[in-house]
């Protein structure tokens, strides 16, 4: 052979191995081998046993009770999955898909059913018990979501999160989860998906407690939910972690924003996007204790030219943002979808929306879920993920929920197809773009109640049967998919291609 030719032949041998191969040596369509596959549910979603054992109300049982037409055709999580009664079936399907962990949250009412240390409800106390010890002698680690949106009413009767006193009852709370389950739950989230149901006191309608105060009470509610994290996030390190030992975050919901046209007010507001969602979350607990810039200045602007002696947006002390600052020891990360962004002045005065001055666009030509928020955008996935690789580094990132909607059917290719995808997408971000994540939570385990869409939306991997007492759980097609990629921890090569 020629000294030309092998020469060649090397240097495509070399080709092939790039392509085959990550930057850090791994194929591309392999996890790294301590990354933590698993699945997503929450308790309000589908526990069911509204009223049971001692179980006090909370804000969706209240609004859903009280405005029936806030939900689809009158649905609540009054029953749900019966997971309060069913966890055992949960823990089998899991074992089942092959998870190495499961993200679920803990009714903060069904423990303490005023809100309150004055009334710790042991029954509540015993079902997580139960199923925390269940998913361990299983092989499963637990990771559990402190607060997925069912705030206790009694709570709400005090104004719910815009009262900067709910920080100290969210604090009390969660030295009870610690002191009760931190010798086995190793993962804690806080809070999932501030930005989401903080919209509960912007409008009415959709998220609960449905109070009309925009750009006004969100903010309030914000500024105790960051304030309540850090406290948290503080008492865990100091007062816990030495024995327990475990990893503590939030999680943060963001779809990748793509700008509409190239113009630089396009992508100004496309970076606006991103702060007035991510930011305002990340920016204070990630990057420097206070909220980013451009938020800052973009609402006190606002106020003072609607008159107002103070900014809509409160500030923290010089103290509070010490506490803040750092108080993560990963990002959290949901992400579902892709929508075009354009700066534009929209919404009412005053609102978050106005403030931000930025229109979401659907773009209906791309692939649909039975979900109209949700499209299937695999490429966007792998831009958030390097967007918050690259903004907040030094955190390695854990996806906290992914997944797709679709109206139930047991072969479910459309799921498929998004999952194979997502991850591959997922894979390249991390085994080509470098970026740092360590686990991966799909949404969700079970069909389950879909908040103000109520059954009408299937997010599971398993079917649940709600026209029976039973709340048979079946297996979909996407149940061996992902078993499969879970057990292989890889994911076949037909999607990268
Ligand atoms: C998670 O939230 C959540 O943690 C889980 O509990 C949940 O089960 C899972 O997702 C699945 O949903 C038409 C701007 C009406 C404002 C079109 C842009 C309303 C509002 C399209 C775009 C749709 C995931 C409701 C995050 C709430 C669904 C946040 C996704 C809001 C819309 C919009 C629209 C919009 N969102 N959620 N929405």
């Amino acid at each position: 052979m020629a000294l030309t030719t092998l020469y060649v032949e090397l240097l495509s041998f070399a080709c092939l191995l790039a392509a085959i191969h990550g930057v850090n040596g791994r194929a591309v369509n392999q996890f790294p081998e301590d990354f933590l596959l698993g699945a997503a549910t929450a308790s309000y979603q589908i526990e069911g046993a509204w009223n049971e054992d001692g179980k006090g109300e909370n804000i969706w049982d209240h609004m859903l009770h009280e405005h029936p037409e806030y939900g689809n055709n009158g649905e609540n999580g009054d029953v749900a999955c019966d997971s309060y009664h069913k966890y055992a079936e949960d823990v089998q399907a899991l074992k089942d898909l092959g998870a190495k962990v499961y993200r679920f949250s803990i009714s903060w009412s069904r423990i303490l059913p005023t809100g309150d240390l004055d009334v710790i409800n042991q029954a509540g106390i015993d079902y997580y018990n139960n199923l925390i010890n269940l998913l361990l002698e299983n092989g499963i680690e637990p990771m559990v979501t402190m607060y997925h949106w069912d705030l206790p009413q009694a709570l709400q009767y005090l104004g719910g999160w815009p009262n900067p006193i709910l920080a100290d009852y969210f604090l009390e709370y969660a030295r009870v989860l610690f002191d009760n389950f931190g010798d086995r739950v190793k993962w804690w989230l806080t809070f999932n998906e501030p930005y989401t149901f903080t919209r509960g006191y912007a409008s009415s309608g959709s998220q609960a407690p449905s109070q009309n105060a925009p750009g006004i009470g969100d903010y309030l509610a914000a500024h105790t939910v960051i304030r309540a994290h850090g406290m948290v996030y503080r008492l865990y390190d100091e007062q816990y972690r030495p024995t327990q030992n475990g990893k503590i975050s939030i999680t943060l919901n963001c779809d990748w924003f793509e700008p509409y046209n190239d113009l630089e007010e396009t992508l100004e507001a496309q970076e606006r996007m991103f702060q007035f969602q991510l930011g305002l979350y990340a920016n204070p607990i990630y990057v420097d204790g206070d909220y980013p810039a451009v938020v800052r200045e973009r609402v006190d602007n606002n106020s003072r030219a609607e008159g107002r002696p103070r900014s809509r947006l409160p500030s923290f002390t010089e103290e509070e943002k010490r506490m803040i600052n750092g108080s993560a020891d990963f990002f959290g990360l949901n992400s579902y979808t892709t929508m075009l962004v354009i700066s534009a002045a929209l919404g009412h005065s005053p609102s978050m929306d106005l403030d931000c001055g930025v229109l979401r666009i659907i773009n209906f030509t791309w692939p649909s879920s039975s979900a109209i928020w949700l499209k299937v955008v695999p490429w966007g996935f792998r831009n958030i993920v390097n967007w918050v690789s690259s903004r907040y580094p030094n955190y390695p990132i854990f996806i906290a929920e992914n997944g797709y909607a679709d109206t139930g059917e047991l072969d479910d290719e459309g799921r498929i197809s998004y999952y194979g995808q997502y991850l591959a997408e997922l894979l390249k971000a991390i085994n080509e773009d470098g970026a740092n994540v360590i686990g991966y939570t799909a949404w969700s385990l079970l069909d389950n109640f879909e908040w103000n869409s109520g059954y009408s939306q299937k997010f599971g991997i398993y079917q649940v049967d709600f026209d029976s007492t039973e709340r048979t759980r079946t297996p979909k097609a996407s149940t061996s998919f992902l078993a499969n990629i879970y057990r292989n921890m890889s994911v076949p090569e037909e999607y990268f291609q």
